[in-house]
């Protein structure tokens, strides 16, 4: 059989965390990524009775039980996955009691998966509800959006305006707007559960001080989405520093043109007029 390292799956998400790290938005062990994949797409590469060891998670992901999912570790390094990823990434399948996963490869140095594993499976639960081809949730630290939650209020409604303000293409990206959280702990049961009940309404959440979840059908859509917030508030964030005043700028009228000519539904909480 060909060996899973060289499945598409496995290098893309090598050139996917790479891609992360490069644009400064996972300086060391930052952000983690897991990708649900199907018996079918694993079949050809691994003998999925074939068990590594066991790992205990303490919560009950009970929902997701005998589901697979390639998921990076707890402690590694994005700007290093692509060249070890059989080291610091790894194959998990959830226990039918929801409280350990099977690992089937990888995480070949005793590794575990990351620290958001919480996060990451709750909302793996909320968002295959809304949409069962919703695959994969990602992690990560872009900054200007960080930086943005220390100078405006934690309000979704601030958050998502401005953001579909800064460029053409943010409504038309995420027409419902970017969930916000309070300040939490991250790694904890409770950023989980805060994180996958906004999940429940939006693809993108907004972690204060921290960084942002964000979850799609494929790894490109989810880099995609954060990447079109983060270009949003790299404007916006050089728009303040070229002193912050608006001379021109993208209306509410302009927001409605833009879902009408994409054929798109706004959150019309979060539009005026
Ligand atoms: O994986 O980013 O939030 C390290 C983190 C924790
Ligand atoms: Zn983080």
């Amino acid at each position: 059989a060909p060996a899973f390292v060289d499945s598409p799956y496995v290098k893309q998400l090598g050139k996917i965390t790479y891609g992360l790290y490069n644009h400064g938005w996972d300086e060391r062990n930052g952000g983690n990524v897991s990708c649900r994949l199907f018996p079918e797409e694993v079949a050809p590469y691994l003998d999925c009775h074939q068990v590594l060891r066991n790992i205990p998670i303490d919560f009950d992901a009970s929902e997701l039980k005998g589901q697979l999912y390639l998921v990076t570790g707890t402690g590694r390094y994005f700007k290093n996955v692509i060249d070890f990823p059989e080291r610091d990434a790894g194959l998990v399948r959830i226990a039918e009691d929801g409280h350990s996963v099977d690992l089937l490869w990888g995480f070949n140095d005793g590794g575990q998966p990351t620290s958001e594993f919480p996060a990451h499976l709750m909302t793996h639960i909320v968002r295959q509800k809304q949409d069962a081809d919703q695959r994969v949730v990602m992690h990560c630290h872009p900054t200007n959006l960080i930086a943005m939650s220390f100078t405006l209020p934690l309000d979704a409604k601030v958050f998502s305006r401005i953001l579909w303000k800064m460029q053409a293409e943010s409504v038309v990206v995420f027409p419902e707007g970017v969930g916000v959280i309070p300040y939490m702990t991250p790694g904890t049961n409770e950023i989980g559960e805060a994180t996958a009940e906004k999940m429940n309404d939006f693809r993108l959440v907004l972690w204060p001080q921290h960084g942002i979840f964000a979850a799609g059908d494929s790894i490109d859509e989810a880099f995609g989405l954060i990447e079109t917030v983060e270009k949003a508030a790299l404007i916006y964030t050089t728009v303040q520093s070229q002193g912050g005043k608006f001379v021109n700028e993208i209306t509410d009228q302009d927001l409605k043109n833009l879902c009408k000519r994409f054929a798109i539904t706004p959150n019309q909480d979060f539009i005026d007029g």
